[in-house]
């Protein structure tokens, strides 16, 4: 946090292929479809990433719409408080659905929507262009609450747990996960892949390994991490830390 007084320090990092982003150094912005909403851009293709994601706060009554276009998914994902979302398809008809904190929503790019803040709310949305699979089906409106999906001990270790918000199959093109740390664990090895990671930290502290070394995070930063960006995460303080990932899965690359 900045002082009006003190020295103006910050943890912000901003590399070719990784971006530590704590939400304190984020300007407000507007966006078209969210008209009243104060938004935060967190990835854009403009720091290098293949996909958009942003915080959006909204006081009750706000909204945001969407007309479907055929080219971008979208996924929302609930931080606080209370939204109806009315959703639109020619494909799969209306629906319309009640979301609290945890609530998410995988809309495919013949879906639109409008998402109605019922109470203050703070939500994550992230804008991907589908991947199209020759012969696949592409997946219909998914909804549903990270209350109602099962942690899975993660390779072997009962302190790191990892819920899959989106099915693994093919008709899908992004995995959407949370993952809770209990104090004192890690993930098992540093990683380094091809996929990108959108991740915002839900709570809990801890070290990140970003690039070459060792950074703190906390709740509410956002980590950019673009192609082969070595990652591992240990996490500290007091609390478990829960952070939500976005990851590009299921399809090949072009070449
Ligand atoms: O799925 C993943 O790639 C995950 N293990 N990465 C991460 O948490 N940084
Ligand atoms: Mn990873």
């Amino acid at each position: 946090m900045h002082s009006q007084f003190g020295l103006l320090g910050s943890r912000t990092q901003v590399e070719r292929n990784f971006a530590l982003l704590p939400i304190g150094g984020i300007p407000y912005s507007r966006l078209p479809e969210w008209p009243d909403a104060l938004v935060r851009v967190f990835a854009a293709p403009a720091i290098g990433a293949n996909f958009a994601e942003y915080r959006i706060d909204m006081e009750p009554g706000q909204h945001g719409e969407h007309l479907p276009d055929g080219a971008i998914e979208h996924f929302l994902y609930m931080l606080e408080g209370e939204a109806e979302l009315a959703l639109t398809s020619e494909r799969t008809g209306p629906g319309l659905h009640a979301l609290t904190a945890g609530g998410f929503a995988l809309l495919p790019p013949d879906c639109g929507y409008r998402l109605t803040a019922r109470a203050k709310t703070a939500l994550l949305l992230l804008r991907k262009r589908y991947e199209p699979l020759h012969g696949v089906e592409c997946f219909k409106p998914l909804v549903g609450n990270q209350s109602a999906v099962r942690g899975e001990v993660y390779m072997g270790d009962e302190g790191a747990l990892l819920q899959t918000l989106i099915p693994d199959a093919f008709a899908y093109d992004m995995a959407m996960n949370i993952f809770t740390f209990q104090v004192g664990h890690s993930l098992p090895y540093t990683e380094t892949h091809v996929m990108e990671h959108g991740l915002y930290v839900l709570g809990g502290k801890g070290l990140y390994y970003l690039g070459n070394r060792w950074m703190e995070v906390e709740g509410s930063d956002f980590i950019w991490m673009g192609p082969y960006c070595p990652q591992c995460y240990y996490a500290t303080g007091q609390t478990p830390t829960r952070y939500i990932y976005y990851k590009n899965v299921n399809r090949d690359f072009p070449l």
